[in-house]
C-alpha cells in the first residue's frame, strides 16, 4: 500500500496516524506541495482535485480525501477501533472530527491561504490574522466537547485524536496561542508519547525538510 502525502500536509499526517495505530505497514510517496507537485497535470490525472493525500491499495484501487480514506480503513481493519461502539459515542467523535476537517482545516490550507493574498490583496499579517482565527474558534468548541483523558474520547486513542494532534501541529507552526485550551493540549501531549503518533510526525518522514 501506498501513501501519497507530503509531510506536513495534516490530512496526510492523520492518515498516517491511522495506519500507524492499526499496524498496517505503508510506503510513502511524495507529492511536494511547496514544489507544486500537486499542481500537476500528471497527479490531477490520478486525483482530480490537485491535493494530497492518496492512498493507493495492494488491490490497485486509489482513494482520496482522507475521511473517506479513514472510514475505509476503519471498515478494513475493525481492530483496534478508531471509534467508539455506541452509535452515539461515535456521534459525539465524528462532530470533533468534523470541527477540524471540515470547518478549521480548508479555511486554512493552501490553496486558500493562496487565493487570500493573490486574489484579494491580503498581506502576511491578514492571512496570519485569518489563520489564527479560524483555529482559535474551532479550538474553542473541541476544548468543551473533549471527554476525559487522556486521549480526546478517555483510554485509548482513536479518529478525535488522530485529527486534533496534526491540527495542533499546523497552530503551532504558525505561532498561533494555545494557552486558552490545556485539554487539547494535554491530548496532544498523551499522543505524542504513543509511538503510533511519534512515528507519524511530520518531522519523522523521510520527505521532511
Ligand atoms: N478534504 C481533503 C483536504 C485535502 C487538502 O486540502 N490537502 C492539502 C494538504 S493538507 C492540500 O493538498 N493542499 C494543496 C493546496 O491547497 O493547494 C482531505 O481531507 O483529504
Amino acid at each position: 500500500m501506498k501513501l501519497h502525502g507530503y509531510f506536513r500536509s495534516s490530512a496526510a499526517y492523520r492518515v498516517r496516524i491511522a495506519l500507524n495505530l492499526k499496524g498496517v505497514p505503508y510506503e510513502h510517496a511524495t507529492v511536494h506541495l511547496l514544489k507544486g507537485e500537486h499542481r500537476t497535470e500528471a497527479w490531477r490525472a490520478r486525483h482530480p482535485q490537485g491535493r494530497v493525500p492518496a492512498l493507493e491499495t495492494d488491490e490497485g484501487a486509489f482513494l482520496i480525501q482522507s475521511p473517506a480514506i479513514l472510514e475505509w480503513i476503519e471498515e478494513r481493519w475493525p481492530r483496534p477501533p478508531l471509534l467508539p461502539e455506541d452509535a452515539l459515542e461515535r456521534a459525539r467523535v465524528r462532530a470533533v472530527c468534523a470541527i477540524v476537517a471540515c470547518d478549521i482545516h480548508p479555511l486554512n490550507n493552501l490553496a486558500t491561504l493562496g487565493w487570500l493574498k493573490e486574489r484579494l490583496g491580503a498581506d502576511q499579517a491578514a492571512v496570519d490574522a485569518w489563520y489564527a482565527h479560524w483555529i482559535t474558534e474551532g479550538f474553542a468548541a473541541i476544548e468543551r466537547l473533549l471527554a476525559p483523558g487522556p486521549y480526546a474520547f478517555g483510554e485509548t486513542p482513536g479518529m478525535a485524536d488522530l485529527h486534533i494532534v496534526p491540527q495542533v501541529f499546523n497552530a503551532r507552526r504558525f505561532s498561533v496561542p494555545l494557552e486558552a485550551f490545556p485539554r487539547i493540549r494535554a491530548v496532544d501531549e498523551a499522543c505524542a508519547a504513543h509511538p503510533a503518533f511519534a512515528a507519524a510526525a511530520p518531522e519523522n518522514q523521510p520527505d521532511a525538510a
